[in-house]
């Protein structure tokens, strides 16, 4: 009885799935009509994956495409929580035929390109629900620009509270074209047009005979791209408190984040017998060139910039001599000890949120207090050097890697660019008082030692993602599986254990602040705390009770707050929310949700075969006092360190880099303070070694 009834199962079964294999639009119609009734995180899990898949093509779902045939943003403006202006103002653009085309590159430095990406982004914003979320992002798919259309996506989930709970897909596999090399595309053509499924290796960019191609593994990181192009997501240039929150501490994070970038790079140049970067000039030649060998997927080749180019005025863009004019008008604030807002008043910037201001107007965003006359140092400089190549749009050359949050951290100058800009941010550190003992000081409370439980390990594991979306798909063409593989920077796990006596009658709520810094420079000379600390490496930052007496603290390198995991595949996307969607059962994928953080596995810099020794430094300070007016839970996403907390404050009321942020001109302040110690560690690079 009870087999002839999983027969009958089994029957039914096989007729179900024959029926949805035969017929594809009835599954698209069953997820058209369960979006209808309900939006759970499953749906718009779904929905996202659906709205991005193949983007250069007209969506192959039915259910999207029938929205986008029939839904009118304006049909029923109460959905908006502005009435439908966003939405007029997109609509008055599209029906003006002033969109740009399809098919075309897209840059979010193009000024009218981000605007009519902001357009859409804003309407997205406005949607008091998912169907009109839904609706709207089906819809002008359709009709936008491909890559506008992206980027307004992903901010737009990001940044709307209906898009909690979605993990974004990671971009190297919606736009592959902006993270491999035109080789790789190729081979993925041809693999789709002869049927023939591939995986195909990706190798850095230039040849032995570049030296920056010994490092060529950090700045071309999959990994290490999302970080840097969601960090701009997270926190946008162009963000405005009127889209409905402030971003706390946007302009000390873009120093921080892109300091931190910096002093990473100069890490691994160390594991490679290199100098550090060199910064900046605007009178002095660019010395390194840099050719990208990549393709955009419609505009044609990534353009090359030569060695040793001397900066070029760029037309539409800015003459050098703006540029030194900017820099000098921020070297002045500094040395002044205050910012002239576009009214005339003067905003001191020698106090904490000083460095908010100064990262604020060197960015530029929006939050600059007078970008008539601080511009936009970092910006422009950004399309400053993408445009090297072709300054005055003789060739009519696509925008160059440094136009593209994506792309800029392969060439080398973005390295010297952000060299030259953190600079200036030291010069402004450096006019702060050193801390004191009693600043530093946390009553009773003594690190006694700091060990490390397991071996600081690091190899090149490999790594692989799909190139299906970088191939156009035909009719009668069946889609192959067609992968890149890259080798990527991994390490072993391992665990902090920091052994603490607290002499309180009470419990302590304790900050943990963990470096590591360099011991000697390139040349082997020892290094002071002094000349050390701005090269040091956050590796993470966490709040835990102490309790009395002697405790031993452990951490793992996993749970870093600096640090993301390794992000789910497209494929594993999509395969999560069609089984929760047809199953009715939760998604929960919360751990993968931000994409803004150092990859997990880049934790550590590469180090050298024989091993390097590094300081470990960890200071632990009064976390009652450091999170005051913050909320209860202590974990705060885990990814804060360099990237906040989504909607809310930064979580820690210290400034960016504490304690090591300013001068120390007498290091027995430092190893004065019983709650503060560096040990001595020592990594391994095993270049044989694969997992
Ligand atoms: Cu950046």
């Amino acid at each position: 009885m009870g087999t002839s009834t999983n027969s009958m199962k089994v029957l039914v079964l096989c007729a179900l799935v024959a029926a949805v294999a035969a017929w594809p639009s009835f599954v698209d119609q069953l997820s058209f009509q369960s979006d209808s009734v309900g939006s759970t995180t499953a749906h718009k899990q779904q929905n996202i994956n659906h709205l991005l898949d193949k983007i250069y093509e007209h969506t192959k779902y039915h259910y999207l495409e029938e929205i986008a045939k029939n839904f009118n943003p304006l049909g029923d403006t109460s959905m908006y929580n502005d009435q439908g202006a966003a939405a007029e103002v997109l609509m008055k653009e599209l029906n003006d035929h002033r969109l740009l085309e399809q098919h075309h590159w897209f840059s979010l430095f193009n000024t009218r390109q981000r605007e009519e990406a902001l357009m859409l982004s804003a309407v997205l914003n406005q949607c008091k629900e998912w169907h009109c979320f839904l609706r709207n992002a089906a819809f002008f798919r359709e009709q936008m620009n491909e890559g506008e259309f992206v980027y307004a996506l992903y901010v737009g989930v990001i940044h709307s509270k209906l898009g909690d709970g979605i993990v974004l897909p990671p971009l190297y596999e919606i736009t592959p074209h902006m993270f491999t090399n035109s080789e790789v595309i190729d081979k993925a053509y041809s693999a789709k047009m002869t049927q023939k499924a591939g995986t195909f290796n990706v190798s850095f960019t230039g040849t032995k005979k570049n030296k920056e191609q010994l490092v060529a593994y950090f700045g071309e990181d999959i990994g290490m791209n999302i970080h840097h192009v969601t960090w701009h997501m997270d926190f946008p240039f162009w963000w405005q408190d009127s889209y409905g929150n402030h971003l706390d501490r946007k302009g000390e994070l873009f120093f921080w984040v892109h300091h931190q970038l910096t002093a990473r790079f100069d890490f691994e140049r160390l594991s490679n017998w290199l100098d550090p970067v060199d910064e900046l000039h605007w009178d002095r030649i660019i010395r390194e060139g840099f050719a990208p060998l990549s393709s955009y997927k419609y505009g044609g080749e990534f353009p090359v910039r030569p060695d040793n180019k001397h900066f070029e005025d760029v037309e539409g863009v800015a003459h050098v001599h703006d540029m030194e004019i900017t820099e000098n008008r921020i070297y002045e604030a500094i040395d002044h000890g205050y910012i002239t807002a576009t009214d005339g008043h003067t905003i001191d910037i020698r106090q904490p949120k000083g460095i908010e201001f100064l990262g604020d107007i060197i960015e530029s965003s929006m939050y600059s207090p007078n970008a008539q006359y601080y511009g936009s140092l970092h910006n422009t400089a950004h399309a400053m050097l993408g445009r090297q190549g072709d300054p005055h749009g003789k060739f009519n050359l696509p925008p160059g890697v440094m136009e593209h949050f994506e792309t800029a951290t392969r060439d080398p100058s973005f390295f010297r660019l952000h060299k030259y800009m953190d600079n200036i941010f030291k010069k402004h550190t450096d006019s702060f008082p050193p801390y004191t003992h009693d600043d530093l000081e946390f009553a009773g409370i003594v690190v006694d030692g700091v060990a490390i439980d397991g071996e600081l390990i690091t190899f090149f594991d490999e790594f692989q993602y799909s190139l299906i979306n970088a191939v156009d798909s035909g009719e009668s063409i069946e889609d192959v599986e067609i992968n890149a593989r890259v080798h990527r920077l991994n390490h072993k796990e391992f665990t902090y254990k920091i052994t603490m006596s607290n002499n309180n009658d009470a419990d302590r709520l304790a900050t943990f602040r963990i470096f590591l810094c360099p011991i000697e420079d390139n040349n082997g000379i020892t290094l002071t705390l002094e000349e050390a600390r701005w090269l040091c490496i956050e590796l993470d930052k966490f709040f835990q009770k102490v309790p009395r007496g002697t405790k031993t603290i452990e951490r793992s390198s996993k749970d870093s707050s600096v640090t993301v995991p390794d992000m789910p595949s497209f494929h594993s996307l999509k395969e999560q929310a069609d089984n929760a969607v047809n199953s009715g059962s939760d998604l929960d994928l919360s751990a993968y949700e931000r994409a803004c953080g150092i990859p997990e596995r880049m934790l550590l810099p590469k180090s050298k075969p024989e091993g390097m020794e590094f300081n470990l430094f960890v200071a632990v300070t009064d976390g009652v006092k450091d999170t005051e007016g913050h909320n209860g839970d202590h974990d705060h996403g885990g990814t804060h360190a360099q990237c906040g907390v989504r909607g809310e404050a930064y979580p820690d009321n210290r400034p960016l880099g504490y304690p090591l942020e300013r001068r120390i001109p007498d290091e027995r302040v430092f190893d004065g303070v019983p709650n503060i110690k560096h040990v001595v560690v020592k990594i391994v690079h095993h270049p044989e070694h694969h997992e």
